[in-house]
């Protein structure tokens, strides 16, 4: 893309964009969360529905003026309907974090319970960690892992939703790269009579292409951002299922009151319309096998690294990312991420479960495969990556890291992203 209005009248917001778009074309991108969106998808994001004000929902907005975005809101609900099969969906969460708001906003009321996996365990802030809203306003109980299968703990799930009875039950992870058993989770519900909500910003991307099961059968509610590996904008939807509605008929009209007014005000209409064009990426052959190379790619680079002495934390991945133990390589996972940064392997610190390290400088780091996988890269290249990581994290030593450097450039310029 050119930007030459951008170039021509902010010369500096220009240059950091272009030293931003070199940065990702050299570089490897290996944040499990992060992706490439399509130039297409840019380009809504750029559209002029950017200018348009339309709180409310399509036919029913406090401005004039909308008779193009109810068109496109409609489309996108529509899009969104048919990709993962379900009767309801709200398309104007601004991202992850009000998306899982709006969820708490339409099923509970303040200071009632609400039960997640521990955020240490790979679970996310909004399923009711104590510094954030859902643990502040809401009581949060947690269920984490097993210690011994490092598995997700199913029998403490059980447990701690027959003991603490919460009334919503969030399952999805940040940085669990195993698959979830989403039936066992519905049983549970259903025992202790809670809403679940399926929190699937992580894999939304491999749901849709058929390479991980999908929730949708088994919760009330799905959330996912449309910006991990389904490859979108940022920003999020916001589903009721037909289990949704069987419990609650007026789930999807809560959904929506709790978002606006609720929460928000003005959607972003931009972002809409980009969400639109990602789920109509999303839909295509292309896609499906995108989302299932994803996990491919990771199953090999977890492989590789483990036949090389890495631990590879939950023993193995069913999905998109990998978490690695670093202790006994003798880094910290933030040390880890700086010198994989170095040699242009971009990762993120990670605690690992029961980590002794403080989250500022955990014990492990996470990565994953959905950018690389954008980029075209396969097997070949993911066993090329790993024995780069090896090399840095063994060797640490300066001259590795320029050397390694050089063979990520090269990498990179034989897959580029535009
Ligand atoms: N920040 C996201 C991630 O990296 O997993 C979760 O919100």
């Amino acid at each position: 893309m050119k930007y030459e209005n951008l170039k021509d009248q902010d010369v500096e917001v220009y240059n950091l964009s272009e030293k931003e778009r070199e940065r990702k074309e050299s570089n490897l991108d290996m944040i499990p969360s992060e992706n490439y969106a399509s130039k297409a998808v840019l380009e809504a994001l750029s559209s002029c529905f950017n200018d348009k004000y339309a709180e409310g929902y399509p036919g029913a907005r406090y401005y004039g003026g909308n008779q193009y975005v109810d068109q496109l809101e409609i489309l996108c609900q529509e899009r969104a309907k048919k990709l993962f099969s379900v009767p309801f969906v709200n398309v104007q969460g601004y991202s992850g974090s009000p998306a899982n708001h709006a969820v708490y906003m339409a099923t509970l009321s303040a200071g009632d319970k609400v039960m997640g996996m521990d955020l240490r365990a790979g679970g996310h802030l909004t399923h009711g960690w104590k510094v954030n809203f859902s643990g502040k306003y809401y009581d949060s109980v947690f269920y984490g892992i097993n210690k011994e299968t490092e598995l997700l703990d199913y029998e403490e799930v059980r447990r701690v939703a027959e003991k603490e009875k919460p009334k919503l039950i969030f399952m999805g992870a940040t940085s669990y790269s195993r698959k979830i058993d989403f039936k066992y989770f519905k049983e549970v519900a259903d025992d202790v009579g809670a809403y679940l909500c399926a929190d699937i910003s992580h894999i939304s991307g491999l749901v849709v292409s058929g390479a991980h099961e999908s929730p949708v059968p088994y919760a009330d509610i799905v959330t996912t951002t449309t910006h991990k590996t389904l490859r979108g904008p940022r920003g999020a939807l916001i589903m009721v299922t037909e289990e949704g509605l069987k419990k609650d008929k007026d789930l999807g009209e809560k959904i929506n009151k709790a978002v606006f007014p609720g929460l928000q005000g003005g959607p972003h209409e931009h972002q809409v319309a980009a969400i639109a064009v990602c789920l109509k990426e999303a839909s295509s052959e292309s896609f499906s096998e995108y989302g299932k190379q994803v996990v491919k790619n990771c199953k090999v680079l977890a492989e590789e690294l483990g036949q090389k002495g890495f631990r590879i934390v939950f023993n193995g991945t069913e999905n998109h990312l990998l978490l690695i133990d670093l202790t006994s390589k003798g880094v910290s996972g933030k040390e880890g991420q700086e010198l994989l940064e170095r040699a242009g392997i971009i990762v993120n610190k990670n605690s690992i479960p029961f980590d002794t390290n403080p989250p500022a400088t955990p014990s492990g780091v996470r990565m994953g495969t959905p950018a690389l996988t954008t980029r075209g890269m396969k097997e070949e290249e993911m066993k090329q990556v790993a024995s780069l990581i090896v090399d840095v994290i063994e060797k640490k030593d300066d001259e590795t890291v320029t050397k390694t450097r050089e063979v990520v450039r090269n990498l990179c310029s034989k897959f580029p992203i535009y």
